[in-house]
């Protein structure tokens, strides 16, 4: 029993570091990890069930919603609304933020996700993942606004993702470290399986949707050349997409690369969302030993101009990430 340390135990165990704790947030993430199982058992039989393919909707990004989106939205409000301690939540897919039912008024915390991220690989059965980011509310006892979410990353008090691929792990942090969790199918817990991540020293790959190329800005080009110059320290560094950017960042985190989406003469401000996408991978990439930045910012500095605001992300082990940066300046002066 002792080796079957799961997220549940994790949390209490790690309640009792925190004076004053009152279990709330205890109870929030073992909700949301609980939200994800139900993904996750959905994702897994997908093709038995009427779950593939498009909705026919468009949603605010502009984008063809897909049935699993819809589905892991719902599961992710469904859970959320009923605690008391969530007050408000800002989904990918929806325009507007919702005010929960149980912790309108007195809900301190406030929930962003990305229900499911890699929409393009649903249908192709490749990993997709579900991202989400926790903030305190500076003020209680009233309705929550959009203006209380679009706020720097830095404010974010927790972050973390699951990744729905071969298993489901579910990755996390509250500011003290980075550990992943593996759903262990028979007993149904996320069990600790990757305690402490950290990203390793030297960056193994990179990844990028080089189908964008014909778009990229000289430093983007010059920072690819590098990359792939094959001198060291990039003898062995070799590019790897899966197109679903939770998963891509995965990887990195777990074998060393860099992950970016760059602003290009097309999308200036590239095309990932800062709230849901940016800032929570941002703050667990950052706890793990790496960076993320927009080319001239530190992500978690970012204050979104808008909830769908998007931003170019460059993320992963630190040295691209300043590389990435010094390339930016040099091109721009
Ligand atoms: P959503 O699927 O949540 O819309 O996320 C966007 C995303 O799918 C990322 O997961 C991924 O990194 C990127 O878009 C892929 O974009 P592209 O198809 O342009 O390479």
């Amino acid at each position: 029993m002792a080796d079957l340390m799961t997220l549940s135990r994790y949390n209490l165990q790690r309640k009792r570091d925190y004076e004053g704790a009152t279990g709330d947030f205890t109870l929030l993430i073992n909700h949301l990890a609980l939200a994800m199982k139900v993904v996750s058992r959905e994702v897994a039989r997908a093709g038995l069930l009427d779950v593939l393919g498009k909705t026919g909707a468009e949603n605010v990004q502009g984008e063809q919603v897909t049935k699993l989106d819809v589905l892991s939205n719902e599961m992710l409000i469904e859970v959320l609304n009923d605690l008391p301690m969530v007050a408000a939540i800002a989904s990918e897919e929806d325009e507007e933020i919702r005010l929960t039912r149980a912790g309108r008024l007195s809900g301190r915390y406030l929930i962003c996700f990305d229900p499911l991220d890699g929409s393009s690989n649903i249908d192709v059965n490749a990993t997709i993942g579900t991202i989400f980011s926790v903030r305190k509310r500076h003020e209680i006892g009233r309705d929550a606004t959009e203006a209380d979410f679009c706020r720097a990353g830095s404010e974010q008090i927790a972050a973390g993702y699951c990744v729905y691929g071969s298993s489901t792990m579910f990755v996390y942090s509250t500011g003290d470290g980075v550990d992943g969790f593996t759903l262990d199918p028979n007993v149904g817990e996320f069990v600790l399986s990757h305690p402490d991540i950290r990203i390793p020293a030297s960056a193994t790959c990179w990844s990028a949707n080089v189908g964008n190329a014909r778009n990229w800005r000289q430093e983007t080009h010059a920072f690819v050349r590098t990359l792939g110059s094959g001198e060291a320290p990039y003898a062995k560094c070799s590019l790897r997409y899966i197109g679903t950017l939770v998963a891509d960042v995965h990887r990195n985190l777990l074998q060393g690369g860099v992950f970016f989406y760059p602003g290009d003469t097309k999308a200036p401000n590239g095309k990932l969302r800062v709230l849901y996408e940016a800032h929570p991978l941002a703050y667990v990439v950052e706890q793990a030993g790496g960076k993320a930045s927009d080319g001239w910012r530190r992500i978690l500095d970012v204050v979104p101009s808008g909830l769908h605001a998007r931003t170019p992300l460059i993320i992963g082990n630190a040295r691209e990430v300043d590389l990435y940066a010094s390339l930016c300046a040099a091109s721009h002066g």
